[in-house]
């Protein structure tokens, strides 16, 4: 399936239908009074924040939303039924634009909310209202309002704790595989997961959400490889776990991999580098272990990351992941409350 992450739709709230212009006729009484009824309101256009989506693909083929027009009102002050609301369901962590201006509207990152996004027309007034002492037949009755039509744009940037970046091939997409029950595809090839994928861990007392998103290389901020255009899914994370690849051990030193990955996380608009994040040299199981100590060294001393928040793990085996999520747990717990 498609990843589809934008999406631009015209929203057409219902008219309001006209009041009536009418007049009570019953037998034995010649000029009966005014008896129109007001139209009815014309439809919202709700936007429904539904869990079982997770992408806006929905949106590519149908763009236009129309909630039904108010009916018209009648005699007897018979109001008109009001137009039925139109419910679009999204993504949560959809954040919706004003196409024309380009302000943000909402960020909907609540579960199960609804938001009313255009307003409906509300209904004419019948003749009844026109009445008074003075004109007791007025003829006066008004059409309804029109519905609010607006342009949007859709944005869906994924509400994670925990975002993964790194190289393609350091391992991301396997370290998901293995913590949690999201199964992203793994390949010994660049470049394998090519949308975001996430993972829901269960921890020992709350549960958090890690994204996997595609590699990113030298250059990506200039559109390189698949560019920086899924860094906006790790943007909300309060964490981000920058996966060195142990592999290349000296063509591409880990300190060397970690600066080359923040300098394209530094170019990004919210400058993803003001975020905490943590080094995780991965494939452990590849390197002698007499290796790790010096590794550990010379990024600390290289890049003044302390010692604390550089990881060793072997995302195949499994080897270090158990205390490093035990730390990511009380990490997102600190961050979020
Ligand atoms: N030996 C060993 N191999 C690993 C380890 N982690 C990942 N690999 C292998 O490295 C290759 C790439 O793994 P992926 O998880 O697909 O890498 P990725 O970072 O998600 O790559 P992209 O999706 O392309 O960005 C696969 O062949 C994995 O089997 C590890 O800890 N040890
Ligand atoms: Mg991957």
């Amino acid at each position: 399936m498609n990843f589809i992450d934008e999406a631009f739709l015209e929203v057409r709230a219902g008219d309001g239908g006209s009041g009536a212009t009418s007049f009570r006729r019953e037998k034995y009484i010649p000029f009966g009074g005014p008896d129109g009824g007001d139209g009815g309101k014309g439809g919202d256009i709700v936007l429904r924040v539904n869990g079982n989506i997770n992408t806006l693909i929905d949106f590519q083929n149908k763009k236009v939303f129309q909630a039904k027009n108010g009916k018209a009102g009648s005699g007897k002050n018979k109001s008109g039924i009001a137009g039925d609301d139109l419910i679009i369901d999204i993504p949560n962590g959809t954040v919706i634009y004003d196409d024309e201006s380009g302000d943000q509207l909402i960020d909907c990152t609540d579960k199960n909310m609804n938001y009313l996004i255009a307003r409906g027309g509300e209904g004419g007034f019948g003749n009844t209202r026109f009445k008074s002492s003075t004109n007791r037949a007025p003829r006066k009755s008004t059409p309804g309002f029109k519905g609010e039509i607006k342009l949007l744009r859709l944005e869906l940037k994924s509400l994670a704790d925990v975002g993964l970046v790194g190289f393609p091939n350091a391992g991301k997409s396997t370290f998901l595989n293995k913590v949690s029950a999201a199964k992203p595809k793994i390949g010994n090839y660049p470049f394998t997961t090519l949308r975001p994928h996430l993972g829901t861990i269960k921890g020992v007392e709350s549960s958090y959400v890690i994204a996997d998103i595609p590699g990113l290389i030298e250059g990506a901020s200039q559109g390189a490889g698949l560019g920086i255009k899924f860094l906006k899914h790790i943007s909300r994370t309060g964490l981000l776990l920058i996966f060195v690849d142990l592999m290349p051990l000296e063509e591409l030193k880990p300190a060397k991999q970690i600066t080359l990955l923040k300098n394209e996380l530094n170019s990004y608009k919210d400058d993803l580098t003001q975020k905490i994040s943590w080094v995780i040299c991965n494939k452990i199981d590849l390197i002698d272990s007499s290796e790790l100590k010096n590794i550990k060294k010379e990024i600390e001393s290289e890049l003044k990351i302390p010692s604390d928040n550089i990881y060793f793990i072997s995302a195949f085996t499994g080897e270090g992941t158990e205390i490093l999520l035990k730390k990511l747990e009380t990490e997102i717990f600190r961050i979020e409350s």
